[in-house]
């Protein structure tokens, strides 16, 4: 089984490149089957010795080399390499290789989305375009030249400016691109096809005019002009913020169906998922818009963070990621609500990030080891990423930070660097040793922070002890201590006493406060101040201080969800090192005070009327009973909402009715709308207002919540709301989704096969990665009732798909068998009947390298 596409790679075996290419001449001549691609580059050997030219290429058709214009044989063509021997130092290379887009279902490399053509180039798909040093640090300048049938493909993008264009024989026509910015072949991007576009602009700081262009589907322009907003918001938000401006004289962004991720942030020609693009009021909820804003922001942030300032290898993908996450989290922390922001942020670590640090597949934000690079755009390098960034930010201060990365653009624009020179750019700028911060970049796992006060009324005086251990994790045994923030509050009976932010540094310290009258609550982690799982060891009394007065909302929330969790942990027996926890009636009654508050603050009432997610409360135990805590919440939910009907009834009727807009008042509002309803409908007496709730809705937001509510709540009101939806849905694959989502993800007895009836849908395909995640990603990692069927029925049934869609598309079934090799929280008998499916996996002929990394890994 184990073959050339089961190498590992080491960071440590990193070499700089024995040749270089600063200079790419691309001519390409699009047909479905038989695409043409010369490839003309200036090449330069760097190394001393006469080691030959190694290339990347995978499922190439070679036609020809030449050097310096003359035919090459002295070649030999490999599995994945074409190697040249017998080279002068500096030539012409010339390589003619055929390929064949429109069966490319991998959707890497040139690939046929619908009737477009487009590319995906990171990490290591321009290898499948041409042979080439597919490496980031390999920058060079492009030309570009695409040919194409002009009534079928009126538009030819590629990065930077048009330098020619013109017509040719048989109904073609040409385009030539040149980007003046070198850059790695990553960052290469083609598209073709016809699309509605909407043109805008940009004028930057400095007077420079930006052309805009937005490029989606024939019939969809409508739906473009919140995507086109949010850019010029980003664009104004960069220069505000980091001084940072675009620097080509166009921007386009063109959205497709067919889509692996979220969007590409190739040099001046972005590709994007359609589902971060399009939007309207009637066909895209609130958590819609706000995602389009945050993706196009984060791709255009990309353009200093990612393009200007590059990656010197693979292993430095938190260099652009975690700080280009950063940056989005901030740009929509400004643009809208900063609170929920961050709660969503967190409630993303607790629930795949901390899911993934405890699996096999563990790596620190900067990886080690790596068999397939795609496997590692993960929460990880991703989130855990970002919350690295922001502890440094927290460090460091805003202008500290903004000290850090002007220091970072003048050290290193136009160059492929690493995440060590990040942080030493961050360290110089502000004389601030970060030797032992940097330890996060190597360290992966959760640590545990463990607190305990002691009070002394005589000195007036609270020492506060802390101890720091990080668990060993699958990749690394030996852990050290960390650099860790912990904002403090300590609070009295009149409030907050003090408010500070301690660095645990060492595996224990204890923190003297003095002039304290009276034994504190301790309020700790405020904001999330660092990536831990913190245990305070206080009673729910404490909790409940926090909840109604803590200085800091975000604190509020955080104690409400570690009452919430305890209570729920204690009702299904998987209560680990937990206080005692509170009682039915006090959730209540925190639950009733609260409800008092939502006409004043409704985006935090809402937010601390939410229960943890299960797959939150899966990882605060060692081992749980996934019956039992999903029946625990379950019963939890609804004696909430018999006990509180009134209360929140008053509210609901409260809330205004108003037209449709995704403005921030609004949106708070129609949050706690539909939290309120997800309690509300699963009481008989109100189904006849939640169908209600559904029809009369003027917008999706209300829609879905009224479908979440009917799934969870009432089955008949579900079915009647589903039917009406796919009605008026059927024939929008994109808003479709969702309906195929609330189906996969319902907890119905017959949930098998309601999903084998739901996969012969006119509008499924397995092909297209949003259809299968909404379907098969929906039950799989949020249907756990489905999925962790005692009898092992909802583990089978994903592998027999796997099996499915890894020929057609590896990236995606790796995607998607995460949650067969997160176990470790589960019973023994689920073990092993997932460990059965497993082994069925691996012993598919010819599984990718991308699913036998991470199923082996979860074999150990
Ligand atoms: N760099 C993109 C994410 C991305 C990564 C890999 C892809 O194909 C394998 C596609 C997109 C981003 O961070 O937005
Ligand atoms: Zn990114």
């Amino acid at each position: 089984m184990q073959n050339a596409r089961h190498a590992i790679k080491r960071r440590s075996d990193y070499q700089s490149p024995a040749y270089v290419i600063q200079h790419v001449e691309l001519d390409i001549d699009l047909y479905p089957h038989e695409t043409r691609v010369i490839c003309t580059t200036q090449v330069e050997r760097k190394s001393a010795d006469q080691q030959p030219l190694v290339l990347d290429g995978v499922d190439l058709q070679l036609l020809s080399v030449r050097v310096n214009g003359a035919d090459w044989t002295n070649y030999v063509e490999k599995e994945q390499t074409l190697v040249v021997d017998g080279l002068p130092d500096a030539f012409t290379l010339t390589i003619e290789t055929q390929i064949d887009p429109a069966n490319n279902s991998s959707l890497e490399g040139l690939y046929k989305s619908g009737d477009a053509y487009c590319t995906q180039c990171e990490a290591e798909g321009f290898r499948k375009i041409t042979y080439f040093l597919d490496r980031p640090d390999i920058m060079a300048e492009y030309r570009v030249t695409v040919r194409g049938n002009k009534s079928a493909y009126p538009y030819l993008l590629s990065n930077g400016n048009v330098v020619a264009k013109g017509e040719l024989d048989d109904g073609r026509h040409f385009v030539t691109w040149h980007d003046p910015f070198p850059k790695p072949c990553y960052l290469f991007a083609l598209v073709a096809g016809d699309f509605d576009l909407l043109s805008d602009n940009f004028v930057t700081a400095s007077g420079r005019e930006v052309a805009l262009e937005l490029y989606v589907d024939k019939g969809k322009r409508e739906r473009g002009y919140h995507a086109l907003d949010s850019l010029k918001r980003a664009m104004a938000w960069d220069e505000q913020t980091f001084g940072l401006e675009y620097d080509l004289d166009i921007y386009m962004i063109v959205a497709v169906d067919f889509f692996n991720m979220g969007a590409m942030e190739n040099k001046g020609l972005n590709v994007f998922n359609s589902k971060y693009v399009l939007a309207d009021g009637q066909s895209a909820t609130d958590d819609d818009y706000f995602h389009i804003e945050s993706v196009i922001a984060h791709e255009y942030f990309h353009n200093w963070t990612g393009n200007r300032v590059t990656c010197r290898d693979w292993f430095q993908l938190s260099l652009k990621e975690g700080l280009t996450v950063f940056r989005d989290q901030q740009f929509s922390a400004d643009m809208a609500s900063p609170l929920v922001n961050r709660i969503n942020q967190v409630n993303v670590m607790r629930e795949h990030q901390f899911a993934e640090d405890a699996g096999p597949m563990s790596h620190p934000i900067r990886p080690d080891v790596v068999m397939e690079m795609n496997n590692f755009y993960t929460v990880t390098v991703y989130d855990k990423g970002a919350e690295v960034i922001r502890m440094l930010h927290t460090l460091l201060g805003v202008q500290g930070f903004r000290r850090g990365m002007d220091l970072y653009f003048e050290r290193h624009d136009g160059q492929a660097v690493t995440c060590d020179d990040f942080v030493q750019a961050m360290q110089d700028a502000n004389q601030h040793d970060l030797t032992l911060f940097k330890r996060w970049y190597s360290q992966s796992g959760t640590p545990v922070v463990r607190a305990s006060g002691e009070y002394d009324q005589q000195a007036r005086q609270f020492k506060l002890t802390l101890t720091q251990h990080t668990p060993a994790t699958a990749d690394q045994a030996e852990k050290q201590p960390l650099m860790i923030p912990v904002n403090t509050e300590l609070l009295g009976n009149q409030g907050t006493m003090v408010q500070t932010v301690l660095s645990l540094t060492q595996a224990q310290q204890t923190f003297v406060f003095d002039n304290i009258d009276q034994a504190p609550v301790m309020s700790l982690l405020g904001n999330f101040s660092a990536p831990v799982r913190l245990y305070d060891g206080q009673n729910s009394s404490a909790r409940q201080h926090i909840v109604m007065y803590a200085n800091d909302p975000f604190s509020r929330w955080d104690a409400m969800q570690t009452l919430y969790g305890d209570y729920l942990h204690c009702q299904a027996g998987s209560a680990g090192e937990f206080a005692e926890p509170i009682s039915t009636a006090g959730i209540v009654e925190l639950q009733r005070s609260l409800l008092n508050q939502a006409m004043d603050s409704p985006a935090l009432v809402a937010e601390m009327l939410c229960l943890p997610s299960f797959e939150t409360l899966v990882q605060q135990a060692e081992q749980i009973d996934v019956d039992a805590l999903f029946d625990a919440r379950n019963a939890l939910l609804n004696q909430l909402a018999e006990a509180l009907e009134q209360d929140m009834l008053a509210v609901v009727q409260q809330l205004p009715a108003q037209a449709y807009d995704y403005q921030q008042n609004q949106v708070e509002q129609r949050r706690l709308r539909n939290v309120l309803w997800l309690y509300l409908g699963r009481l008989d007496q109100h189904q006849a207002a939640l169908k209600s709730h559904y029809h009369d809705a003027d917008n999706m937001t209300d829609c879905l919540g009224a479908l979440r509510a009917a799934q969870e709540g009432n089955e008949q009101t579900f079915d009647q709301l589903m039917v009406a939806f796919e009605q008026r849905w059927q024939d929008d694959p994109l808003v479709l989704d969702k309906w195929f989502g609330l189906h996969a993800s319902a907890p119905r007895k017959d949930c098998l096969s309601r999903l084998d009836l739901l996969s012969g849908h006119k509008q499924f395909s397995l092909n297209n990665p949003n259809r299968v995640r909404a379907l098969l990603g929906s039950f799989a990692f949020y249907n756990p009732k489905g999925f962790h069927a005692k009898d092992g029925s909802g583990y089978r049934y994903l592998t027999d798909y796997l099996k499915r869609i890894d020929p057609i598309n590896p990236q995606v079934a790796a995607r998607l068998v995460t949650p067969l090799t997160q176990f470790r929280h589960l019973d023994s008998e689920r073990k092993s009947l997932i460990e059965t499916q497993l082994h069925r996996l691996l012993d598919t002929p010819n599984l990718s390298g991308d699913v036998f990394e991470k199923v082996s890994k979860a074999l150990g």
